[in-house]
This record gives structure tokens, C-alpha cells and sequence, in this order.
């Protein structure tokens, strides 16, 4: 309703980009370092989390007031005609401003990534927490010596990018798919980047498979498609053929792979790291991202409508989030075990296809992430980022994992194909923070300006500088892991349980997480045509899971359901409520949810104030929507203005609906389509809807299967609320309603919508 999208809770503070450098918007530390030849903070200077913003200030471009210019600086006089030979003639070969302008348009596009092409991204800092609950252990530097943990007052600049894996770079955003979660920490002992998803564990084990996972999921090579999606042939051939694959597969289905938003989901490093402390002592570590909202997700029906209606919808919502003043926020934690603990558990701790479940090892929070910042330019920032598991700084190390171990080699490599330089760590959004010397001074794009004339060690002649680091001062020192082993191209045994974990995952669901997760198989496998996947997946896969699960996939897909379990099914009854998005839902904001109201001429002002000023100060966003753009005006002459029209307001752009009283406005409501489709889809994808007076009219011309509708005592009844004679009342039911976020009881396969 308001101006500017949302009433922002709590805004954090101010970022200012530009500095106190006068209008270059050079700071006086960058000038120092420019002068000295140097980029990146000195390890004596305090890094704040404004430090990357202000390197950032010495590459920024502002066209405002300015004149057009060549590249080389040369002011333009027109920019719109070519130079001929004669009015009518050809074009000049020296026509220098035709030939760069159009040189440079020629070669604007990169390479996308082979994966995660699809993506955004925002600058934000870390900061530790004051006390974190370490267990048995009394401060972070007890683990690790990474020095960006050790101080709470401190604030890392961070740059995050959220994607999605399979689709190409203009694809749609609520695709079933994994999300990636990769964070670049500008510490001052240089770039830490956790390149993560947002599901705990991987698709396969080893990184020689890589390549083959992803030809499998990607568009059939003969044909191109299907876009953006796992449902076709080749993936479930490659699936059903790969046991291993059964754990990842099952959070696939599930809600994991349709979030409502980036500011709503998990992310994991999903491999075990190492951290590493002074004393040179190592623990094992898994990272999780907590999102400060609750972790919630679209449903299916939805997310493929919204991949027509906005392409653009987790890009956006996350741009218009930050931009409105909600920045989100999410708790780095931190599982930690040792060798011992890890020789316990009934899987190894090197498989990526495992988690360590919080059952056995606590998440214990470290420290808060909060993006505040939206990039200035796409390309620069967000495509230009590049992200490598190898880079780590001192106190945080890798296991044996042997899909890590790979994974340090590709990132590297694919940054070369995207880049066509080994110097891509200079474009300014992947340069660290930290000072940087070292004897790498050419290839092509360089851009630092090395002073010096020894670029090799040892040298006399330079004093042998840059200088080592010894490891106790600082220089990275790798883990002293003693290893000791024949050469050997295999699979470790302990690596042999595909089932266990994944019926872990199964029991751990809801029975309407159950429901979806067999909506999706079913969806996924009739999508593939050859029968003998599709039984290859029920048979060899899912009956190792839970027997039921195989029977209910099997039914809807042409498999004859199996008649008893699989030989390898495990018997446990093993649940983690924790993997569960319903069981884990604290469900009590509603901050940044976008609500609906649905009004015509006639309205009734009184529902309308007051539902919408409780939903404000609760946080929420709230859109009037109406036949057309313009003002409705209520009964008592008062009038709203509408911010969407049913032209481009559609109910899955909305987290809820609400419905005020007034008889002409609802009656002119009834005879809108699209107004009953509007209640109806609301419904179907089992969203919170309230109806106050009259407003109710409405449901009942929608005829919402099994439930309870009152125009008078408010009534709360599977997420539809209504009522209305005290109105405060009303209002905080819906307010539950929504913080509920989906209402999964409902059975709304009648609704057509
Ligand atoms: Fe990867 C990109 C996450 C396994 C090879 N990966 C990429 C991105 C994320 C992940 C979030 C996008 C980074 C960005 O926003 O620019 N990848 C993962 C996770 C994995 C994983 C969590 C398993 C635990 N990846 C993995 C393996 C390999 C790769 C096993 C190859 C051996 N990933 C790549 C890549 C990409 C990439 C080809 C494409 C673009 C890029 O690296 O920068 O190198």
C-alpha cells in the first residue's frame, strides 16, 4: 500500500558507499595504497565491513552530468550515425567510434558457468557472535585461529551468490532444483569463499562423476530440452543407475528444491571441513546457514506458474527486499566432531552423500550474515564473481572428501574458461581485501602495476622480498594430516550405505511432505519415457527407501508397485525433526510476507484499515489489488489506490488474501473471474486467506472444500479466517494464519484452479 513496497521493522545501519574521499570517492587509504602501487588492505589496517565497498568506490563509473566518451576518453559528437562516403554511401573504415562501439557489443557476453548460470547476489559482512555456545569448548579460537571468528566487534564484508544449478543464465527462478549458497568472505588473511547449497549432501561421492551428473541433468544433447529441469530420460537413467544418489534425490522432491525465497532457506557447505587452531590441533567441521526467517517453500502447481508470470521472482524478491530496507540475515553454525566421534557414526564422514544428523552432533550458531547491499551493476558484480573452494585462510582446511578434492581443481579451471585469463582474481569484486605481493605479474588483463625488478625467489636483488610467512605468524600452513596408503582407483566400502540416511529423510517427514515428495516422483518419472527407468527407480531406488513410498510412486507412473520391500531396505525407524521444513518452523513472523487485498468500489474501509495496519506493524507487504490501476472508493467515501490490477497481480505472487466486507465491492467482486480464481488458487496452494463481513460472499461462490466460514465471531479454520465483528481479534488470527505460512491439512484437489 505504501509508496515504497514495505514498512521496514528494523532497518540496519546506513552502508555508505561512496567514502570521505571528496567526489573521485577515493578514500585516503586507497589513495595511499594506489600511490604505493599496492591494492588490498594492510594486515595492520582494521578491516571493517565497509572495506570492500570502499575498494569497490575506485573501480565505480558515474555517468550523471558526465559528457559521452571514446573507451580512450575522446568525447563523442554522435553517436547515432555512422560515417558515410556521401549521405547515402557506405560506411568509412575509420569511422573509430562505429568500430569500437560495435567491437565492444560484439564481445559483451562470457561464457556462462557450466552450472549455476542462474543467479543474484548481494553484498552484506559476517560478524561473530559475542558468546557462542561452543560446548565443550570455551571460545572459536580453542578450533580455529581464522582470525575474521575471533573478534565479535569485527564485521567481514561478504558478497553472496544464490542460483539455481541446472537452468542456463535466462532461465526461471522457481525450477525444481538444488539452490547454490556461496558466500565470499573478504577477511584480512584473504578471501574465504564456502560455496554451498542449499540441501546438506551431494548427488554423487566421487568428482569423476561430475561431468557425468551433469550432461545427465542438463538439456538432451540432441535436442536441447527440456530447459531448466531434471524431468527427461537422461537424468533418471543416470539416477537409477547410481544407488548413491537415492539421499539427494529424496531432498530433490521434497519442498527443499521450491524456496519461497533466498532469504528463506538453509544453505551447507555439505562437505566435512577441517578448522585449525594455533597449536595446530584440528576438528571436523559442517557449516549451516540458518535463515533468521523460518526455512519455507512454494509449492509445485505454483512454482510453475510463477516461472511464466516472473521469470525474475527469487532475483527480485530478494533486490526488492534489501532495497526496502529488510536485510536478510542468517546464522553461520558449526557442527563440530573429531576422528573419534567420526569413527563412531554408521557412515564416513568423507561422504558427501551423508549428513551428520544434529540428532548426533549439535548446530551450534557462531556468527550472524547480513546482506544489505544490492550490486550496482549485474555483470560486474554478480556474473563476474567467482567462487573457488580453494580458497581458504589460515584455521579452516579440507578433508579427504573426495568430491572436495576435486572440486579444488574445477573451480580453478572453470574460472579460466569463463575468464580466459589466470588473472580473474582482479576483477574488483573477486580481489580480496587483504594485501596481496607475490611474483605473478603478467598474462592477460593484468592490471596491478608490480614495482620491482626481482618477480622470482630467491632474489638478492629485491631482498628477497615478498617474504614468506611463517606459519605461526600467520602463513598458511595445510593440516598435518598423516596419510598413508596404496595408489588405488576405488570406491572406500564405507561409502556402501545408499539407504539409510535417505530413509532417515522419509521417516523425518510430515505426512503432507510425504504426499509431495510422491506428487514430485510421480511428475518427475512420468516425464521419462522408457518404462524400464521409471522401474529401475521404483525397484532398485525408492523400495530400499520404504516399501509404501515405492508402492504410492509406482501406482501413478505405470510401474507394477513391488510386492515387498527391497533387499537392501533398512528397518530403521529413525526420524530428525530437524530435517523437516514444517517440524523446524519457529512460525511466528510474518516480516516481508506479501499479502493481497482484493477490493472493488464499495469496500469497507473500517476491514480495510485495520487488518492492513496490523499486517504493517507486523512486518508484512502489503498490495491492493483491483479490476484496474486507479482509486476504489469505500462506503463511507473514502478511497485506497489500487498498486496492481488483475492484469499482473496473480495469487502466486502472494503469500495470502485478504477479502474485506462492504456489499457493493464484494458483489462486484463475484462477478469477476479472476477475483474467484484469485480465492480459489490462493487456496488450492493451501495459503492463508481471510474474508471479513461481507467479504465471505466470496469464499462461499468459491465453494472451499471442508471449511468453516462465519461472517460475524471470527473463525480460524485450516488457514481461512473469517468473521470480522471485532476486528483486532480477526486481524491477529489472520496475522497466525499467515506466520503458519502454509496450511498443509487442506485437501483442495476439488478447487479448480
Ligand atoms: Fe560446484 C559452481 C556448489 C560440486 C564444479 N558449485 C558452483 C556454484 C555453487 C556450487 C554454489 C556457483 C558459484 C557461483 O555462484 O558462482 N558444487 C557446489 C556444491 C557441490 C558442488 C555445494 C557439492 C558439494 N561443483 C561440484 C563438483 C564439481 C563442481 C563435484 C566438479 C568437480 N561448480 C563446479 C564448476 C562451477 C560450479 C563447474 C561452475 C561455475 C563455477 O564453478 O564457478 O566449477
Amino acid at each position: 500500500m505504501s509508496d515504497d513496497d514495505s514498512t521496514p521493522t528494523e532497518r540496519d545501519e546506513e552502508q555508505p558507499k561512496a567514502t570521505d574521499g571528496g567526489e573521485t570517492g577515493e578514500s585516503d587509504e586507497s589513495r595511499s595504497d594506489a600511490e604505493s602501487g599496492r591494492t588490498g588492505t594492510s594486515r595492520d589496517d582494521d578491516i571493517d565491513e565497509n572495506s570492500k565497498q570502499e575498494q569497490l568506490d575506485d573501480v565505480r563509473e558515474n555517468p550523471e552530468g558526465e559528457q559521452l566518451t571514446s573507451d580512450h576518453g575522446v568525447k563523442i559528437s554522435d553517436t547515432d550515425n555512422s560515417l558515410k562516403a556521401g549521405e547515402r554511401g557506405p560506411t568509412i573504415m575509420e569511422d573509430f567510434h562505429f568500430r569500437e562501439k560495435m567491437t565492444q557489443f560484439d564481445h559483451e557476453s562470457i561464457p556462462e558457468r557450466v552450472v549455476h548460470a542462474r543467479g543474484t547476489g548481494a553484498h552484506g559482512y559476517f560478524q561473530p557472535y559475542e558468546d557462542p555456545d561452543l560446548g565443550e569448548y570455551d571460545d572459536l579460537s580453542e578450533l580455529t585461529k581464522a582470525s575474521f571468528l575471533q573478534d565479535p566487534d569485527q564485521k567481514t564484508p561478504v558478497f553472496t551468490r544464490f542460483s539455481t544449478v541446472v537452468g542456463s543464465r535466462g532461465s526461471a527462478d522457481t525450477v525444481r532444483d538444488v539452490r547454490g549458497f556461496a558466500t565470499k568472505f573478504y577477511t584480512e588473511e584473504g578471501n574465504w569463499d564456502l560455496v554451498g547449497n542449499n540441501i546438506p549432501v551431494f548427488f554423487i561421492q566421487d568428482a569423476m562423476e561430475f561431468p557425468d551428473l551433469v550432461h545427465a541433468i542438463k538439456p538432451e544433447p540432441d535436442d536441447a530440452i527440456p530447459q531448466a529441469s531434471s524431468a527427461h530420460d537422461t537424468f533418471w537413467d543416470f539416477a537409477s543407475l547410481k544407488p548413491e544418489i537415492t539421499h539427494m534425490i529424496m531432498w530433490v522432491l521434497s519442498g527443499r528444491a521450491l524456496p519461497r525465497a533466498y532469504r528463506m532457506m538453509q544453505g551447507f557447505g555439505v562437505h566435512t571441513f577441517r578448522l585449525v587452531n594455533e597449536e595446530g590441533d584440528s576438528k571436523f567441521v559442517k557449516f549451516h546457514w540458518t535463515p533468521k526467517l523460518d526455512t519455507s517453500q512454494l509449492v509445485w502447481d505454483e512454482t510453475q506458474k510463477i516461472a511464466g508470470k516472473n521469470p525474475d521472482f527469487n532475483r527480485q524478491e530478494l533486490y526488492d527486499a534489501i532495497e526496502a530496507g529488510y536485510a536478510p540475515e542468517w546464522e553461520l553454525g558449526v557442527q563440530i566432531f573429531d576422528e573419534d566421534d567420526a569413527a563412531e557414526f554408521d557412515f564416513d564422514v568423507l561422504d558427501p552423500t551423508k549428513i551428520v544428523p544434529e540428532t548426533e552432533v549439535p548446530v551450534r550458531p557462531i556468527g550472524k550474515m547480513v546482506l544489505n547491499e544490492t550490486p550496482d551493476n549485474f555483470f560486474a558484480e554478480v556474473e563476474q564473481v567467482a567462487f573457488h573452494p580453494g580458497n581458504v585462510v589460515p584455521g579452516i582446511d579440507f578433508s579427504n572428501d573426495p568430491l572436495l578434492q576435486g572440486r579444488l581443481f574445477s573451480y580453478q579451471d572453470t574460472q579460466l574458461n569463463r575468464f580466459n585469463s589466470a588473472n580473474w582474481d582482479e576483477i574488483p569484486i573477486n580481489r580480496p581485501v587483504a594485501e596481496r605481493h607475490n611474483n605473478q605479474r603478467a598474462g592477460f588483463m593484468r592490471q596491478e602495476i608490480n614495482e620491482g625488478k626481482a618477480s622470482y625467489k630467491p632474489n638478492s636483488i629485491g631482498d628477497d622480498d615478498p617474504r614468506e610467512t611463517p606459519e605461526n605468524e600467520g602463513g598458511y600452513e595445510h593440516y598435518a594430516e598423516k596419510i598413508e596408503g596404496q595408489k588405488i582407483r576405488n570406491r572406500s566400502e564405507s561409502f556402501e550405505d545408499h539407504f539409510s540416511q535417505a530413509r532417515l529423510f522419509w521417516n523425518s517427514m510430515t505426512d503432507p511432505e510425504k504426499q509431495n515428495i510422491v506428487d514430485a516422483a510421480r511428475f518427475e518419472l512420468s516425464k521419462v519415457d522408457r518404462m524400464e527407468i521409471r522401474e529401475r527407480m521404483v525397484y532398485d531406488l525408492f523400495n530400499n527407501v520404504d516399501h509404501e513410498f515405492a508402492k504410492r510412486v509406482a501406482e501413478g507412473i505405470g510401474v507394477e508397485p513391488p510386492e515387498e520391500p527391497g533387499d537392501e531396505m533398512p528397518t530403521h525407524d529413525r526420524e530428525d525433526s530437524r530435517l523437516s521444513i514444517e517440524e523446524r518452523r519457529d512460525a511466528d513472523s510474518i516480516e516481508t510476507r506479501k499479502i493481497a487485498v482484493l477490493v472493488d468500489d464499495g469496500y469497507d474501509s473500517d476491514h480495510l484499515e485495520t487488518v492492513v495496519s496490523t499486517l504493517e506493524d507486523e512486518g508484512a507487504r502489503v498490495k491492493v489489488v483491483s479490476k484496474m490501476l486507479g482509486d476504489a472508493e469505500a462506503e463511507n467515501g473514502a478511497t485506497v489506490e489500487a498498486d496492481k490490477s488483475h492484469a499482473t497481480a496473480e495469487s502466486v505472487l502472494f503469500d495470502a488474501l485478504f477479502v474485506p466486507g462492504g456489499e457493493d465491492s464484494v458483489d462486484a467482486l463475484l462477478e469477476q473471474g479472476d477475483a474467484k480464481h484469485f480465492v480459489a488458487e490462493t487456496f488450492k496452494h493451501k495459503k492463508p486467506i481471510a474474508a471479513a463481513g461481507a467479504g465471505t460472499d466470496l469464499l462461499e461462490a468459491v465453494d472451499l472444500p471442508d471449511v468453516e466460514i462465519a461472517d460475524d465471531e471470527t473463525v480460524s479454520s485450516d488457514g481461512v479466517v473469517t468473521g470480522g465483528d471485532d476486528l483486532e481479534e480477526f486481524a491477529e488470527a489472520f496475522v497466525d494464519a499467515i506466520a503458519e505460512h502454509r496450511h498443509w491439512k487442506r485437501s483442495p484437489k476439488e478447487v479448480p484452479a
